[in-house]
């Protein structure tokens, strides 16, 4: 038994994801097609001991598949998964096109699975940003103790949240720094290497960015509209893992004892809190891991139940691919979609 899967943007960081963690958890595939634009017909990837050949986005049949993993883009997404969802497979889609739609659901699986329940209004179930899965994962069994009043949330997030051309800026930016090659900024306004850029996405008219509105925005959809949320997001030198300081404060008592207890028992998260040099992890440290680390738990001496933390996680994994795999297996485990027999 399992299911026929289709991983559109199969060729991109995220998709090359995908496919690695749908192969690492064992999730039960009967079929499995790598779906890429045109460019790259043809090209090979592997899957296992394997190897897809990319097919065409524009000519591929999609009700032979019951699921899509999708990471093309908005645009790609805005046009394709209306389309592909009326042939009947459930999309799930990592773009920021569909979050705020009341009728498709946007799922972190340890914080809200039971928001499931829409997923076959549209058939498109939406992937959070990164910088949100790895925050809310922290914040919800924490606000389920104690009620969150304020976060103030400050993220370093890693070039590979702009893609592969962000990791290549950085790289060819510090090549050419010693002097080889190009130095201007193409896929950043500022130059990335040996720097860091206040700025992720566009500017709104209020003065934040569009990144730090859907922090905002989309904390109020997965856990509590109540939560007051403010984030300033940063780019920072670093090829993978966004980290992010986070102040919260709280309604009721809360301590930094009682928050590592509480963060020690929560799923997709690893506390590793101790208070000496190198006790807490840096993004290097969580590349290719499934958890959400938490380090550096500290009361807040400045207001009466309040505490600080830091926590770092894989924006390829938890922020986008191993999160989108985890959404496919609550539609199994919820017996959403029925698999096929072999
Ligand atoms: C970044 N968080 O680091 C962004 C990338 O809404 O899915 C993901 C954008 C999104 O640049």
């Amino acid at each position: 038994m399992g299911y026929r899967v289709a991983v559109v943007g199969a060729t991109g960081a995220v998709g090359r994801e995908m496919l690695a963690i749908l192969e690492e958890v064992n999730f039960p595939i009967k079929e499995i097609y790598a779906v890429a634009s045109r460019k790259s017909l043809g090209l090979e990837i592997g899957f296992g001991n394997k190897t897809l050949k990319c097919v065409d986005l524009e000519t591929f049949d999609f009700t032979k598949v019951d699921i899509v993993l999708m990471s093309a883009g908005g645009a790609v997404s805005k046009e394709w998964s209306p389309k592909i969802g009326a042939l009947g497979p459930i999309v799930i889609d990592n773009s920021s096109v569909w979050r705020m739609d009341p009728d498709v659901p946007l799922i972190v699986p340890e914080v809200n699975p039971d928001a499931i329940w829409l997923a076959r209004k549209k058939n498109i179930i939406a992937n959070p940003n990164c910088s949100t899965a790895q925050l809310v994962l922290v914040l919800k069994p924490l606000h389920d103790v104690s009620r969150i009043k304020r976060v103030v949330v400050s993220t370093y997030q890693s070039t590979s949240g702009a893609g592969k051309e962000g990791m290549d800026e950085l790289w060819n930016q510090t090549k050419a720094l010693y002097g080889m090659g190009d130095k201007s900024p193409k896929k950043f306004v500022k130059q990335i290497a040996f720097n860091l850029i206040p700025q992720i996405d566009v500017f709104m008219e209020d003065g934040y960015t569009k990144e730090e509105w859907k922090m905002t925005a989309e904390t109020h959809k997965i856990i509590d509209p109540t939560i007051d949320l403010v984030a300033t997001c940063v780019r920072v030198p670093v090829f993978v893992g966004h980290s992010e300081s986070v102040n919260i404060e709280f309604e009721d008592p809360m301590d930094e004892d009682q928050a590592r207890e509480i963060l020690r028992d929560a799923p997709g998260v690893a506390v590793v809190d101790k208070r000496e040099p190198g006790g807490y992890v840096t993004p290097i440290e969580c590349v290719g891991e499934f958890d959400t680390f938490v380090s550096r738990i500290r009361n807040d001496p400045t207001v009466p139940h309040g505490i600080n933390l830091w926590c770092v996680s894989d924006n390829l994994r938890k922020g986008a691919a191993l999160n989108a795999v985890q959404i496919a297996q609550l539609l199994d485990e919820r017996g959403v979609l029925t698999p096929v027999s072999a």
